[in-house]
């Protein structure tokens, strides 16, 4: 029996008042799908085995180039960051995994803390290295480059992390590393584009080389900022073309506001299916770049377009591994547990409406032009308020009908103020 950091009788009170209206809720729902020939204990059972990762440094507050505004009872390490983890998972039930970050989530003794995690029912997914600022004590700067650098020496030291960091993720038992570089230039000629890409490749095979057999190394593409000139991994073409040379263990990942406002981020998942190059997600959302807000919270017919691309591709047969979802967000004005919470099930409840569109209608619409009908077909599952299939879910494994009301309740967020004393230099781990 997993560690509850919430008291199970609070969620089973919380669950009892809101039982009627779920149920009635779930009853005409049904009706309403039974109508489209949909059967809504079978999207519930599909939907159920949706889960997705939650990063370390999210339950931190985050912040801007501006400020940082720390909110009450932060965690103060990863023990703790763990436990903010181990409530989202309670109160949610999606989000089994937990995302580290090195080195601010480095540890003595790692078997300690994969326990730890396992004491809260948590595993961990993909570790995440850091070569995007310099630690304390470190040799050399990361200021004009890491893997890319044109100092080999830098460069050597930027890959050890990187191997490191998967024998860190080895003692956790995480399959996947994460590589995300800021290197790339700020102004014209600065860097030789095309040396500075051959470098990156140079430096990325010696971090695929140390990769454990059932490893996978996700390559993360952004397209500007630290580096606003020039980005050297800048966006998916960039990504898919170091996959496919460093060969199969690598993958792209696909983080939503490292592109350009507008850009047809479903389509980039398309892509990479057809290539069986896709990593995986970090979910946010933005409006203006990369704003690392809210999963859904600006643009949520886009994650249904991207999660209507997933499904699809998935009941064609044309996904060779599942895809590693993840959050990724900077909570600057919000509590992180409820952001992340709200999040986890915003990502969910996309998945369960992209289950719902009618795929022979959409064919049949696409193969006869129909235009109107065939967009009219996604709305209609997009438009389905899915919620009663989610709050049933929860309240049948253990979690909250409404997740954020309970937490609440709780008193949580206090709690951990008393034990936590403010934080005066959370550390970063942002990408
Ligand atoms: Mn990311």
């Amino acid at each position: 029996m997993a560690r509850q950091l919430i008291d199970a009788e609070l969620i089973a009170q919380h669950n009892e008042s809101a039982a009627r209206r779920v149920h009635d809720d779930y009853e005409t729902l049904g009706e309403q799908l039974a109508r489209r020939d949909v059967h809504i204990d079978k999207i519930k059972a599909q939907v159920a085995s949706f889960a997705l990762a939650v990063p370390s440094w999210g339950v931190g507050t985050g912040g801007t180039r501006f400020a940082r505004f720390p909110g009450r009872g932060e965690p103060r390490h990863v023990f703790d960051k763990i436990e903010d983890c181990a409530v989202i998972q309670q109160l949610v039930r999606c989000t089994p995994t937990v995302s580290p970050h090195f080195p601010w989530d480095a540890v003595s003794d790692y078997a300690e803390l994969r326990a730890h995690a396992q004491s809260f029912g948590l595993r961990f997914d993909c570790v995440n290295s850091n070569t995007f600022s310099d630690q304390k004590g470190q040799p050399l700067s990361y200021k004009f480059g890491s893997l890319t650098h044109v100092d080999p020496a830098v460069r050597a030291q930027a890959v050890a992390h990187n191997v490191e960091v998967i024998d860190m993720g080895r003692r956790l038992g995480s399959r996947a590393i994460t590589v995300w570089v800021g290197d790339g230039a700020n102004f014209p000629g600065q860097q030789h584009m095309r040396r500075a890409f051959e470098r990156y490749l140079d430096s990325a095979r010696q971090i695929y080389a140390a990769l454990p057999a059932d490893w996978h190394m996700f390559i993360e593409h952004k397209l500007y900022e630290p580096a606003f000139y020039a980005t050297v991994i800048a966006d998916w073409g960039t990504s898919l073309l170091a996959a496919q040379t460093l060969g199969v263990k690598a993958r792209c990942l696909v983080d939503l506001g490292h592109h350009a406002p507008n850009t047809n981020i479903e389509m980039i998942v398309a892509r990479l299916v057809h290539a069986h190059k896709l990593a995986g997600f970090h979910f946010n959302d933005s409006k203006y770049g990369d704003d690392d807000l809210d999963s859904g919270s600006i643009n949520p017919y886009q994650l249904f377009l991207i999660f209507n691309e997933l499904v699809d591709a998935a009941q064609c047969g044309a996904l060779d591994t599942a895809p590693a979802y993840m959050l990724d967000q900077s909570h600057n004005v919000t509590d992180p547990i409820e952001s992340l919470m709200t999040s986890a099930a915003t990502v969910q409840r996309c998945y369960a409406q992209a289950l719902l569109v009618n795929r022979d209608a959409l064919a049949g619409h696409q193969d006869t032009n129909d235009v109107l009908m065939a967009q009219q077909t996604l709305k209609q599952a997009f438009h389905t308020d899915v919620t009663p299939i989610l709050q049933r879910l929860r309240m049948e494994t253990g979690g909250a009908a409404d997740p954020v009301l309970a937490y609440r309740q709780s008193g949580y967020r206090q709690h951990v103020a008393e034990l936590r004393p403010a934080a005066t230099s959370a550390g970063g781990g942002i990408v």
